[in-house]
């Protein structure tokens, strides 16, 4: 089940609240990523508290480990992972596509040798289906492929993005079926992918609109292109998918590309970036990004974000993480990521705010003042 309400609209940017069977995310939103049933360093109930109101899964892992055995037993991720809100499951598709060459795409589905164990194995669209219904995900992804920016340097041309395309809406018809095979009572959204060719994307946008599913992504951008690439797609795409149902935009990214994404009408983001810069010590905060690493913090005793109300900022020094982080404490990237992540779900906070004062465009024009201050 699930239905998308749209609240407000400023331009292109829409303010809207989407209801799925562990409840309702109010959007635009950021949602974490937790790959294995986990979200790095994170304890689910520092989740809640920072105000994550869904979570990701990847269904290529959880298929892995711990396997649908020990999944089915749990009737589902919720339990395992001990998380009751709403969780979306990414299909599986990009994660064998970043195996890279071991990986071999066939009309089929993707053959590939088992990262954990060297088994033969083979990533369908049914197969991916079947997954994400055991795992009762609230947001099942469709299995798609991800259309390479370029292999062995050279960009993909369009002939060769046009069939990744078709391939991909020809996975989507089989979700669909497979999906309504299995009286799955939660929600399947298409993938748009097309590479970089807007002909492609409109195409793409086209056939999975006619499909009528109650969501859709746009996958195939943040995979190695140029910065100026993926804005032109991100201007092109979101726009042009059904105005009644969510936009979710797969792996980006940055606070400014969440910013943009948001002006351009996407309401959903995932990214790992905040998780897994925080184990680099790179934190982002509303003056700009910080190297915790830098020798300049050694004795700083403020926090990192003097306008941030985390768990982290609330107690702890520039001056104790460099110092955790230079030990390798795992403290310190457990602190990290909750401050990371404390940003990026307060920025989403702070544009549903503006959207709904109509005042987004002021806002954009201070996130981008206050980003380019420095800290
Ligand atoms: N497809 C799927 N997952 C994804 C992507 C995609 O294209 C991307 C691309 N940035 C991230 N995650 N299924
Ligand atoms: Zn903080």
């Amino acid at each position: 089940m699930l239905t998308f309400e749209l609240l407000a609209t400023d331009g292109l940017a829409r303010r809207g609240r989407l209801q799925l069977n562990h409840g309702s995310v109010e959007t635009p939103a950021f949602m974490p990523v937790g790959t294995y049933g986990t979200v790095k360093g994170v304890m689910p109930d520092a989740l809640v508290e920072m105000g994550a109101q869904i979570i990701l899964g990847n269904t290529f892992h959880l298929w892995l480990r711990p396997g649908l055995d020990v999944l089915r037993q749990f009737g589902g991720l919720h339990r395992f992972e001990n998380w009751q809100r709403p969780i979306l499951t990414d299909s599986g598709g990009f994660q064998v596509w970043s195996l890279g060459a071991s990986a071999k795409v066939t009309e089929q589905g993707v053959h590939f040798a088992s990262p954990v164990n060297g088994d033969k194995l083979l990533l369908t669209p049914e197969v991916s289906m079947q997954i994400q219904a055991v795992l009762n995900s609230d947001v099942v992804m469709q299995f798609d492929e991800c259309t390479a920016y370029e292999v062995d340097g050279r960009v993909t041309g369009e002939e060769a993005a046009r069939r990744s395309m078709q391939l991909s809406l020809r996975w989507a018809v089989r979700c669909r079926d497979e999906f309504a095979r299995l009286e799955n009572p939660n929600a399947l959204f298409g993938i748009v992918q097309g590479g970089m060719y807007e002909n492609l994307r409109a195409e793409s946008v086209d056939a999975l609109a006619e499909l009528d599913l109650p969501g859709y992504a746009i996958g195939g951008v943040s995979v190695g292109e140029p910065k100026a690439e993926m804005e032109r797609i991100v201007a092109h795409t979101p726009q042009r998918l059904p105005a009644g149902k969510p936009r979710y935009l797969m792996g980006v990214g940055t606070p400014e590309d969440l910013v943009y994404g948001v002006a351009h009408g996407v309401d959903l983001f995932d990214c790992v970036m905040p998780t897994r810069n925080a184990r680099n010590g790179h934190l982002f905060t509303r003056f700009g990004d910080l190297r915790i690493r830098n020798a300049r913090y050694k004795t700083d005793e403020r926090p990192l974000d003097s306008t941030c109300a985390c768990t982290t900022c609330r107690g702890f020094s520039r001056a104790y993480l460099h110092h955790l982080d230079r030990c390798g404490e795992m403290l310190g990237a457990m602190l990290a990521s909750v401050h990371n992540l404390h940003y990026y779900l307060n920025l989403m906070r702070e544009v549903r705010d503006a959207l709904d004062a109509g005042e987004f465009a002021t806002y954009r024009e201070r996130f981008a003042a206050d980003r380019a201050r420095g800290v």
